[in-house]
């Protein structure tokens, strides 16, 4: 059987539970409580462990999907979780305050993912804030990455077809690059 273990991260509100539920195939595991926090972001409920799907391509290959808090104060989730993970879902909601550090900060984070795995940007509630959200999100990750050009995609985290497009991007890039280092190898 072979896993991709993907991790889906992000600032608080961009839609990681939710993409998880939109893909999952199995009943997901959510540890959400009540969101003390609605300043940074009004919902109900916050994520303070993790999310976990999964997603079975076919008999021999399947999708684990890890989904971790976005509010800094429970990131020994990030630790646990960031050493199992080949590709990084990251995603940033348009109306956030600053797009283009909370992109850096976790790619700063998760840059070790990214180097020996692949990861894909999704910006998501264009619909709520209007455009120029994926142009900073762009320049954002060409800061950090100059020579890697990093898929960007505009998304709604509760669209399926939305999410597997992306997710798959990830997949393709991921094993490209596997293929890549074999063939070196
Ligand atoms: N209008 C709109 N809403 C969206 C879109 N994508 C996600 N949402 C909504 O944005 C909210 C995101 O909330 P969550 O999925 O809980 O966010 P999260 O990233 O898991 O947040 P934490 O676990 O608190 O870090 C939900 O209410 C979604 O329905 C989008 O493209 N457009
Ligand atoms: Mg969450």
């Amino acid at each position: 059987m072979t896993e991709h273990v993907i991790l889906f991260a992000g600032p608080m509100g961009a839609g990681k539970t939710t993409a998880i539920r939109s893909l999952s195939d199995i009943e997901v595991i959510s540890t959400e409580a009540t969101n003390s926090d609605r300043a940074t972001f009004d919902k109900e409920t916050t994520t303070v462990a993790l999310d976990y799907g999964e997603i079975g391509i076919n008999e021999t290959e399947k999708i684990r999907m890890y989904g971790i808090p976005g509010q800094r104060r429970f990131d020994f989730m990030w630790e646990i979780l960031k050493d199992r993970a080949m590709g990084l879902l990251l995603l940033v909601h348009a109306d956030s305050p600053d797009i283009g550090g909370s992109i850096e900060e976790h790619l700063e984070a998760f840059g070790d993912i990214v180097e020996r795995g692949g990861v894909v940007v999704g910006v998501t509630r264009s619909d709520v804030h209007g455009p120029g959200a994926l142009g900073r999100a762009q320049a954002a990750t060409g800061r950090l990455f100059p020579g890697r050009p990093i898929p960007v995609f505009e998304i709604d985290a509760r669209d399926t077809e939305q999410m597997r497009v992306a997710l798959m991007t990830l997949i393709a890039d991921v094993e490209a690059r596997e293929l890549i280092r074999g063939s070196r190898r």
